[in-house]
């Protein structure tokens, strides 16, 4: 029997291409060894302010994602984190066992104050909980993330071990993944790329707006004219030749940044023909999928049936071990 592990997006806006290269990439090549629970964790996306309205269209979105980039629902299962209810119960358990002072040292809380300083809430707090609950629910050897969310593998060993010491062996200590685009940098060339910062190049982007957006993507800023030599280690568009690009193409690029033989406007062409490449095909399914909703829902209606009784099936140990059965 393949071995489960469990890796969620929030529905917080359109995915992005730090999501794909970061999470979505990687879980899609480990769905022959692994039988994966991929999430729509819609509970996390509560923690800041959006609109009830948005939310059905933003998991349906995520999902047409999900399966756009190569999710096989017969290899996999897709669900969506409120239909299966177990996470928020898990989550309470461990929060009785999780010291404030822990929480409080965790670097993204701190990122996400500085973002909402109106909405300070309990969720955002307790965010890491819930993810910690959504992980250890499916007894997650190793989970495949972007390096923002080490951190929070981290709390997750911790609470695992808090809870096995506690009472009695129950959880794996889950092991991060991390991928050569772990962290992808925004076009702004600054922070991470985020949904929430709109900096992103997303997964239906069209032609048209992966060029342009790229094409005035900032790059070494010291460089100000063709003729400039410039320094390519410091340059964002060389980080995303990086994933994208071959060897030589790379070498190319670089060795002409350095001695100025070649233009930034040129090296981005090279960028935007692979980029292309990648995000045309995956915005093309996602678009003929998102033409039939039903069949989204259907397949996270059986996602969710068949993730049910794995996590109640932790769910019984989980409650045996704190002493609430009878
Ligand atoms: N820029 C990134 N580079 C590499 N990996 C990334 N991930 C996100 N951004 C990058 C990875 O994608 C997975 C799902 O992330 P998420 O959507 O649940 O939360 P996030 O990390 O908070 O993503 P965003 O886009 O920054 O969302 P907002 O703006 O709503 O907070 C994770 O594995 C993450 O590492």
């Amino acid at each position: 029997m393949r071995k489960h592990f469990f890796s969620g997006i929030q529905p917080s806006g359109r995915l992005h291409i730090g999501n794909y290269l970061g999470a979505i990439k990687q879980w899609i090549a480990l769905q022959d060894e692994y039988e994966p629970i991929f999430g729509i964790v819609d509970y996390h996306a509560m923690t800041v302010r959006y609109d009830p309205a948005e939310m059905r269209g933003r998991v349906l979105d995520a999902a047409a994602s999900y399966l756009a980039a190569g999710l096989e629902p017969e290899k996999s299962i897709l669900m969506v984190q409120s239909d299966v209810p177990e996470h928020t119960e898990l989550a309470w358990i461990l929060n009785c066992i999780t010291p404030m002072g822990r929480l409080s040292r965790i670097p993204t809380f701190k990122d996400k104050v500085r973002q909402n300083p109106d909405n300070v809430n309990m969720g955002l707090f307790d965010y890491p909980v819930l993810m910690a609950a959504d992980i250890l629910l499916y007894k997650s050897e190793i989970v495949p993330v972007g390096e923002d969310q080490v951190p929070h593998l981290e709390f997750t060993r911790d609470v695992a071990e808090r809870f096995n010491s506690a009472f009695g062996e129950v959880f794996a200590e889950p092991a991060e993944v991390l991928s050569p685009g772990a962290r992808i940098l925004g076009l702004d060339g600054v922070n991470k790329m985020s949904k929430s910062l709109d900096n992103c190049l997303y997964l239906d982007d069209s032609d048209d707006e992966i060029s342009r957006k790229l094409s005035t993507a900032v790059t070494d800023p010291a460089r100000k004219r063709r003729t400039d030599p410039g320094d390519p280690t410091i340059c964002n568009i060389m980080n995303l030749h990086d994933v994208f690009s071959t060897s030589e193409e790379r070498e190319q690029c670089a060795d002409g940044c350095r001695n100025a033989t070649i233009g930034c406007l040129d090296c981005k062409k090279i960028l935007i023909g692979h980029v292309v490449e990648t995000i045309r095909p995956i915005r093309e399914r996602k678009t003929d999928l998102l033409a039939r909703p039903d069949d989204i829902l259907d397949i996270l209606r059986e996602g969710a049936a068949r993730a049910r009784p794995i996590a109640q099936a932790t769910m019984a140990e989980v409650r045996r071990a704190v002493g609430v059965t009878r």
